[in-house]
């Protein structure tokens, strides 16, 4: 039998998809349940509600779901507003659910990735000044304290904050997220009381667990400057520096560098890192337009590639390649790519990018780049923040009928517990459910002309 062309990862290589807590568990009350009831936030006002119902039971199905898919890792985060409902109180009965899910995943054969904050706060916490406070970092170590070492003997990776600099900016910045602040000074102020929660989290964990491998998870927004390239090159150097740098030259440096702003010290910070955690989903072109006071620097989509919906941007996973190689020889730390994945109803692009992304994966483990796993998002539909349920923002390989509860398995599911089955890519694969990618990625099992020997020569 002829062994054909495959893409394989090594082994030991963490497949597995991501979720977060508010956008599954249901019956969430934190900061974000109270901001859903502001008219004109969330799309068609929706509230969360029910959720994908994980927190009444559902999550033992949705990890039978995973499962399937041959996952043998998954990421998921705890919810700080469930283990310390009140300041101070801790909740041990919500510490005792975390466990179990965290037990279902290990009985099925999955290694837990846990995030500690994916975006949602107490409700005292956002009163008392959320991201503002210079408390914030305090509070949140204390939270963690008790959350690690309620869960460590099922858990030893950890993700602190999932994409400080989105919350920062649809936070603080643009006002989009809670607390709905429009300023750049509250932005900086956040980001910054960010970093410390994240150090100050880093060495609590260390000393809680010492074996433990902690990590945070980094939105990487790809920017390139709009046409002509000499006008709008410092808006993109600006946003870079924004989104993509400052966090993580911190935890190299010790020195938080936002663009405009004076840079500070913040010398728990250097260092504070295993591993980097890696969220790729789109490409943006920066623009300068001083005409707009107060709002010179903006983004838009790009052209000429495939784009997501509203403005959600350019759809080009080939690069995450790129992002990596980027993140690896600057920080030199172990990679997750901890979300990776396209707001996609229909499921036509899916299947591509799901295959674009794992042959980045390979190309850049061809490089020697250490990454050690890869996270979908997401298992299934869930509630997608601003953008509610709005089902143009479907990012699951699982529909989720919100009404029913039912859930509905995409095309992309099958494809995707085939890569983890094989650990990587084959021709095979590709063939079936990507065929058009098949003459670029395996060109020898594609049926295209070959070049024979005595023509080359
Ligand atoms: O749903 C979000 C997730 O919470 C954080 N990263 C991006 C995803 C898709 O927008």
């Amino acid at each position: 039998m002829s062994v054909r062309a495959q893409l394989l990862m090594p082994e030991g290589f963490l497949w597995g998809c991501a979720t977060a807590a508010h956008q599954v568990e249901g019956d969430s009350v934190d900061d974000w349940s109270q901001w859903e009831e502001g008219a004109g936030r969330i799309y068609q006002n929706q509230r969360s509600g029910a959720a994908c119902e994980w927190w009444r039971g559902r999550f033992g199905e949705d990890f039978d779901r995973a499962a399937t898919l041959r996952n043998n890792a998954q990421r998921l985060s705890i919810a700080w507003s469930r283990i310390e409902p009140q300041e101070g109180q801790f909740d041990d009965a919500a510490i005792g659910r975390y466990r179990e899910m965290l037990v279902a995943l290990h009985d099925r054969g999955m290694k837990p990735m846990v995030t500690l904050h994916h975006f949602t706060n107490p409700i005292w916490f956002a009163e008392r000044g959320g991201w503002l406070s210079e408390e914030a970092p305090a509070l949140f170590v204390r939270y963690v304290r008790r959350a690690v070492e309620g869960l460590a003997d099922l858990c030893q990776l950890w993700c602190t904050l999932n994409e400080p600099m989105v919350l920062a900016t649809q936070g603080y910045l643009f006002g989009y997220w809670p607390p709905g602040h429009k300023s750049m000074d509250d932005m900086a102020r956040a980001a910054a009381n960010l970093l410390r929660a994240h150090a100050a989290a880093y060495h609590a964990i260390k000393s809680v667990q010492p074996n433990s491998q902690v990590g945070y998870a980094h939105h990487h927004l790809g920017l390139q400057p709009k046409a002509p390239a000499f006008w709008h090159r410092p808006a993109a150097q600006a946003a870079d520096q924004l989104m993509n740098v400052a966090f993580n030259d911190a935890l190299l440096t010790g020195v938080f560098k936002l663009p405009f702003r004076r840079a500070i010290a913040v010398a728990s910070a250097k260092g504070a890192l295993d591993w980097l955690g890696v969220q790729y989903y789109q490409e943006r072109l920066a623009t300068f337009n001083p005409l707009k006071l107060g709002n010179a620097i903006g983004t838009e989509k790009p052209k000429g590639v495939p784009v997501g919906p509203k403005d959600w941007g350019g759809l080009v996973p080939q690069n995450l390649f790129g992002v990596i190689e980027r993140l690896y020889k600057r920080y030199g730390k172990p990679i997750y790519v901890t979300e990776s994945g396209v707001p996609d109803p229909e499921d036509t692009l899916r299947r591509q990018w799901i295959v674009e992304s794992v042959r980045a994966l390979w190309r850049a483990l061809g490089f020697n780049y250490p990454v050690r796993g890869y996270f979908f998002w997401s298992l299934l539909d869930n509630f997608e923040w601003a953008e509610g349920y709005d089902p143009r923002y479907s990012f699951g390989l699982y529909q989720t009928n919100f009404q029913t509860q039912q859930r509905t398995q995409r095309l992309s599911a099958v494809l995707y517990r085939e890569i983890c089955a094989q650990n990587g890519l084959s021709a095979e694969i590709v063939a079936q459910y990507v065929p058009e990618l098949l003459p670029k990625l395996f060109p020898g099992e594609s049926g295209a002309p070959q070049v024979r020997l005595k023509e080359r020569y």
